[in-house]
């Protein structure tokens, strides 16, 4: 390892300086100065957080002439809410937005390390469980990008998002220690503190207003994570909250007289609030610590936002009709719904507005993005555990539905039949619950979709009857991603050809540029290139495919990618039994016949919800079938199954670039959006899909011809459900086949039939195949054969992947969150001068 480059850096140079030899002088001083490392050791990880640190001082100069510039500016100001962030790696992303990758390259150069060995040493920052945390991440990257005044607000999990390894017996799931070291990415605010409190009794006052008088209270600890912008000095913040007992909760006496743990009673239920991610991606957890934490961002965040708010006013008085010109707070899902209650008891009891005002303020300044349709994930609180945890924010949301209820009957009696489905709480008295989407729609000034198909859903299905009280409510937002992290940076090779065709490196911030591509698609020259590029980013695929399973995997043949978590309406199911009917008939084929088949590698990764048998049971499918067709050597020629561990941002960032087929197979109307369809298109990746979320508008971005579909549509699954239950259904020969060939036992003795039984029309595990495999099954296994024929024809291949890239500007997510700041949020740049 190098250690002997550092000395010859002296620390004097100013720290923020751009040659390379001004960047090793400030790397070797963070070596030498800073406090987690003895100063005597330049290794791979020592330099990484050197590195970090120097690119961390950037940051923090920026970011604080942002927030000055703000303050000066004043302008109405976005907060985005969001129990997960799936943020990632940083370093790359942060030297990138700097434009200062060639500078740092040579600078670790002369201390003799390289750039990609140091970036690949730091830890994914893991906070979230899927497509909402990280659609959440890259809208953060534009919103700095398009220099909004913004914030984001989260909690600083102690463990993130399990780590998962592949066993005989299939996932397990490790603790995700992402905090090991230390994060060179937070600065902890020791300055913004607020205490959050919970449970206890409601009080009135003499004059009539209530007080909460509350039986515990946590203190809400700042941790800012800077967000810089690509190619602008903007750097934002994301603002995540830990939780503290003070000093004072601390009983010295108990302490003293050795009943340690009671001493430090109040100090480990803070420490629980924080501990762990909930690893739900459509599930629910019905947990109080999970309720708590929810509190716990809502208040912490709402009382910085007042806070801020009131610090504004500069001696002025304050009005409080004036907060929604100067605040956006956009909840994420409606996992922090409770901010809508705390925003209300903040400006009723603590700053004493009546109702009106405070409800007029609280629905001005709230809007609510939607992101499933999912039964089981929409979100229902217990009544009994609201009332004990927050008592308070019980009453006002009984008063914000008995206010729904007098509103319905005076003004809108035609949906009085309704009421019970459209009202807040459900008094069922078997269970009496709090429907937190209802709750969202009826106080928000805006609900969107994150789809246009989904969006369309939402209006026609589940918020149907609210649609006709406030037409004008209801709006759609499709999804994005960032081009920076998703493109320019996961695959400079391509990058740096898509600059020179198009003549200009702008499209990295106006994706639409894109379609100046379209024009060359059939250019042997670019043709030529976009190949070499691909095969470059498979060969770092297959090498790391390769580290991490031990699997050789040919670059030459067709690399087909499903990454996602694993669920059964994503159908990974689907994908397997494809694989496996393949396997089957490449058995059955003469040496000679095989000749002309088009090679395969598939690969499958995601994690599964830890009690989710159904997913795990597919985890350990997919691990099976590749070890038996892996290494069977009369077919491995022609096709791998590759399950590829530990899923996460980092490794798509590896996997996303090197991919030709991608699949996004889900049931038609069960997916909101997704995204990573989003970046594997704009990665020249053609995908074979339904008819489901976004997948729809990539069709019409990209053309039609240009995409593999298969499968039923929204509208025809309910009665393919109802024939599939009325036994009218007539499976094809091959899907039988295939579940025929596991219950053989060609995969080994594990226990599959739950699995396959959840396919039949009449199970006792399943939903009789509620996912509609079966019926979806003979038009997927006819979109394959076209896409193995397409494979063959080079020329038309790259010119459907060159197309697909052209056609993939609308995805971006700059796209996304201008649309937002117009259209809900009401906000303006304010750029850095
Ligand atoms: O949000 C993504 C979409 O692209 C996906 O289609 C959608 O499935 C995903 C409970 C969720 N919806 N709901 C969740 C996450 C955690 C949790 O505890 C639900 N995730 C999505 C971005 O719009």
């Amino acid at each position: 390892m190098a250690s002997s480059g550092a000395s010859q850096f002296p620390a004097a140079a100013h720290p923020l300086a751009d040659e390379p030899s001004d960047i090793a002088s400030n790397i070797n001083y963070h070596a030498q100065y800073s406090p987690h490392f003895s100063p005597f050791k330049f290794e791979l990880e020592q330099a990484y957080y050197a590195t970090a640190e120097s690119v961390r001082d950037r940051l923090i100069q920026q970011w604080n002439d942002t927030y000055a510039h703000f303050h000066k500016v004043d302008p109405k100001q976005t907060y985005y809410l969001s129990m997960e962030y799936l943020q990632g790696r940083a370093l790359t992303n942060a030297i990138g937005n700097l434009n200062l990758q060639g500078a740092y390259a040579d600078a670790l150069n002369k201390l003799g390390h390289k750039l990609e060995a140091i970036v690949d040493q730091e830890k994914d920052a893991a906070l979230g469980n899927g497509g909402l945390g990280r659609l959440a991440s890259c809208f953060l990257d534009s919103m700095a990008t398009l220099n909004l005044p913004a914030w984001g607000y989260g909690l600083r999990y102690r463990y993130g998002l399990f780590k998962q390894r592949i066993t005989k017996d299939g996932q397990e799931e490790i603790a995700e220690d992402w905090l090991e070291k230390f994060s060179p990415w937070e600065v902890v605010r020791h300055d913004v503190v607020f205490p959050v409190k919970f449970f206890g009794r409601v009080e009135v006052n003499p004059d009539g207003t209530r007080k909460w008088v509350p039986g515990e209270t946590m203190q809400a600890l700042a941790y800012d994570v800077p967000i810089p912008g690509y190619k602008t000095k903007n750097t934002i913040s994301l603002r995540l909250w830990e939780a503290r007992a003070s000093a004072a909760d601390f009983n010295l006496f108990q302490f003293n007289d050795g009943q340690y743990e009671s001493a430090a009673q109040l100090h480990s239920r803070a420490q629980q609030i924080c501990a762990v991610l909930y690893p739900g991606d459509a599930t629910e957890e019905g947990k109080l610590l999970r309720l708590k934490q929810q509190f716990f961002l809502c208040s912490a965040s709402l009382q910085d936002i007042i806070s801020r708010f009131k610090e504004r006013k500069h001696g002025k008085s304050l009005k409080w009709s004036e907060f929604p010109s100067k605040v956006a707070v956009q909840l994420n899902d409606t996992h922090p719904t409770l901010a809508i209650p705390e925003l209300m008891r903040l400006l009723m009891d603590e700053e004493g507005l009546g109702w009106d005002e405070a409800w007029d303020v609280t629905t001005r300044t709230i809007a609510y993005t939607n992101h499933t349709v999912l039964p089981e994930a929409l979100e229902k609180w217990s009544q009994a555990v609201m009332w004990k945890l927050l008592p308070r924010h019980m009453e006002i949301i009984e008063e914000i539905d008995k206010r729904f209820m007098e509103m319905i009957k005076a003004s809108h009696s035609n949906l009085e039949s309704k009421l019970s489905s459209m009202r807040i709480l459900d008094n069922n008295p078997e269970k009496a619950v709090v429907r937190m989407a209802n709750l969202c729609v009826v106080s928000s000034h805006t609900v969107n979709g994150v789809a246009q198909l989904h969006s369309d859903i939402l209006k026609a299905e589940l918020f149907s009857d609210y649609v006709s009280i406030w037409p004008k409510r209801f709006q759609n937002k499709t999804n994005g991603i960032t081009p920076r992290r998703w493109l320019r940076f996961c695959s400079p090779e391509l990058s740096n050809i898509i600059t020179r065709w198009l003549k200009t490196d702008k499209w990295v911030t106006n994706l639409d540029l894109l379609v100046g591509l379209r024009e060359f698609a059939d250019n042997a020259d670019l043709q030529a290139e976009w190949s070499s590029a691909k095969m470059a980013n498979k060969n770092r695929l297959a090498q790391y495919i390769m580290r991490v399973t031990g699997v050789s995997i040919d670059p030459n043949s067709l690399f087909d990618i499903q990454i996602k978590r694993i669920h059964e309406y994503k159908r990974q199911l689907l994908n397997i039994l494809g694989a496996i009917y393949r396997y089957k008939k490449l058995k059955e084929m003469s040496a000679n016949e095989r000749k002309n088949v088009t090679p395969r590698t598939v690969m499958i990764g995601g994690k599964a919800f830890a009690t989710y048998t159904n997913a795990k049971r597919i985890v350990k499918l997919v691990s099976d079938v590749g070890a038996v067709v892996n290494s069977d050597p009369e077919v491995n020629n022609y096709l791998k199954v590759v399950f590829v561990p530990n899923y996460n941002v980092s490794v798509a960032e590896i996997l996303i670039p090197g991919s030709e087929l991608s699949q996004h197979i889900s049931t038609a109307g069960m997916e909101a959006s997704g995204t990573s369809n989003m970046k594997f298109s704009l990665n020249g990746c053609l995908i074979i899909g339904t008819l489901d979320g976004a997948n729809v508008e990539i069709r019409e971005e990209i053309g039609n011809e240009n995409f593999f579909l298969f499968g039923a549509t929204a509208d025809e699954v309910p009665k393919l459900r109802k024939d599939r239950e009325n036994g009218l259904f007539k499976p094809d020969p091959r899907f039988e086949e295939a579940k025929q060939f596991i219950r053989s036992g060609a995969f080994g003795s594990y226990d599959y039939n739950p699995l396959l039984d959840s396919l039949e029309g009449n199970s006792g595990y399943g939903r009789g195949d509620y996912f509609l495999v079966g019926h979806d099954f003979a038009s997927y296994m006819d979109a394959q054969k076209r896409v193995d024929e397409a494979y063959k024809d080079r020329k038309r291949w790259l010119k459907m992947s060159i197309l697909s890239t052209a056609g993939s500007g609308k995805f971006s997510s700059d796209r996304t969150i201008a649309q937002y700041a117009k259209e809900i949020w009401n906000i303006e740049e304010c750029r850095i001068p």
